[in-house]
């Protein structure tokens, strides 16, 4: 099911056409509103006439997180002040947040796309829309709960946390579709079993997971303890919050990126370079429609690739693979790249395995010392000591084979893993570099 017919299934070229002419408004707007932005590209030679065709886009200077840094809190706002209607800021940074402003029109757009996703999840009126991505500054929550209420679906603003409550008002209320961080809906699957209320007595069908890496198998684990279809979604708070891509059910491979408001490009992390479609690399975002706090090549770290191939479900964007990490989050020990959804990778293909786990990287003298804790079941944590070292010297083979490097494995008992209530912690690194 579609929200927006007309323009999830745009024949390519008028796609493309759109997004020229939505382009060149956009950095027309900027260069004239933003000093900053107007400063960049004058320093690169660039100006807003010299945006003539789609590709012309690489000529534009790219964005990072830095450029919103020297611009905190509201540098980079393209609108007088009394437009913004809503501010969020972006999760995970240290010190000062990211702060991103919306005026009336961003919101209503950010409620289209957020209506699309939930499309995409096959979610519509009459659903119990059970929204416990966070409140508040988080994008998460109030940008999901625009996007429920704009499908007429019943919205339930529970937020993160008191999850026996959750499960509680899960069964009275009747939720059919839920929202939440991946490791959130597992921690929520695990309450569940402890409280001895079985999935089938609640009437979830659906799950819309985002915010945070995960797996394949990952989404196994939650779409058997749940009974429930999982898929991805994905955005950021600089480009928009949730609802920048999302999965659809009919293929579940794949997330389509709404084009008509967003141009994504894959470049090489280090030298900048735009890569071809197909080719791993960094994503980098482009706003077509917004207003208070438009971003031109903002570089996400994230890290995919783009598919072009037709999908069955009809739309025509183009989709990107789920994120297998961040340039950021790429461990490196002992000179080896190492990233959290590899190891990740490794423990889910063992049995046994809980989804719990935490990467702990410390420094011995000059040496990386990378421990990985890794909850195991309740069946396989009675069994006899030899059991416990043979699984734990397993997992060090399996990782070492497929990294290079060799890690400790620390098994623990069920439940001593710190679970999350929104992104999951998964790496501590007290190396002070
Ligand atoms: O996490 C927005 C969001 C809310 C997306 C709810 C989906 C659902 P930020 O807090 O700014 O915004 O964090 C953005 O989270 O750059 C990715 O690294 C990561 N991320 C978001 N969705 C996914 C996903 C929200 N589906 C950062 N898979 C992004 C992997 C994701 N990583």
């Amino acid at each position: 099911m579609l929200w927006n017919e007309e323009f999830e299934t745009l024949p390519r070229e008028a796609l493309e056409a759109l997004q020229l002419k939505r382009l060149r408004a956009l950095v027309e707007r900027v260069y004239a509103a933003v000093p900053y932005y107007r400063s960049k590209m004058d320093q690169s030679g660039i100006k807003p006439s010299d945006i003539k065709k789609l590709s012309d886009l690489s000529k534009l200077p790219f964005t990072t997180k830095e450029d919103l840094r020297i611009n905190y809190p509201f540098g980079l706002f393209a609108v007088p002040f009394d437009q913004v209607v809503r501010i969020h800021v972006s999760s995970g940074t240290t010190g000062k947040p990211t702060v991103v402003g919306y005026t009336k029109r961003d919101i209503d757009s950010w409620a289209e796309l957020m209506a699309r996703t939930l499309y995409c999840g096959g979610a519509h009126q009459g659903d119990v829309v059970h929204n416990a991505y966070g409140y508040g500054l988080f994008t998460g929550g109030l940008g999901a709960h625009y996007g429920a209420e704009k499908i007429g679906a019943a919205v339930i603003p529970i937020s993160g946390g008191n999850s026996k409550r959750q499960i509680m008002i899960m069964q009275d209320f009747g939720s059919t579709v839920l929202m939440c961080t991946p490791s959130y809906a597992l921690n929520l699957a695990d309450i569940m079993k402890e409280m001895e209320v079985e999935s089938s007595s609640l009437k979830l069908r659906v799950g819309l997971f985002g915010a945070e890496p995960w797996s394949e198998k990952i989404r196994e684990g939650i779409e058997k303890r749940l009974n429930i279809q999982a898929i991805d979604i994905y955005g950021l708070s600089e480009v928009m919050g949730p609802g920048v891509a999302s999965e659809c059910l009919e293929e579940k491979r794949g997330l389509h990126i709404f084009e008509d408001f967003f141009i994504p490009e894959i470049i090489n992390p280090e030298t900048g370079e735009v890569l071809p479609h197909g080719e791993k690399g960094e994503l980098v975002f482009t706003t077509l429609t917004k207003e208070a706090f438009p971003v031109i090549r903002y570089r996400t770290k994230d890290i995919t690739k783009l598919i072009t191939e037709p999908c069955s479900c009809g739309r025509t964007f183009h989709r990107m693979q789920r994120i297998t990490g961040r340039t950021d989050d790429m461990l490196i020990i002992r000179g080896v790249n190492v990233f959290p959804s590899q190891i990740e990778h490794v423990l889910m293909s063992i049995e046994g395995v809980e989804p719990h786990y935490q990467i702990v990287v410390d420094r011995d003298g000059a040496l990386d010392i990378m421990e990985v804790q890794v909850e195991i079941s309740e069946e396989i944590f009675s069994d006899e000591v030899k059991v416990l070292e043979r699984l734990g010297k397993r997992i060090e083979r399996e990782i070492k084979d497929l990294l290079g490097v060799s890690c400790k494995v620390k098994l623990v008992e069920p439940k001593t893993i710190q679970r999350s209530e929104g992104k999951a912690k998964r790496v501590i690194d007290n190396r002070k570099l």
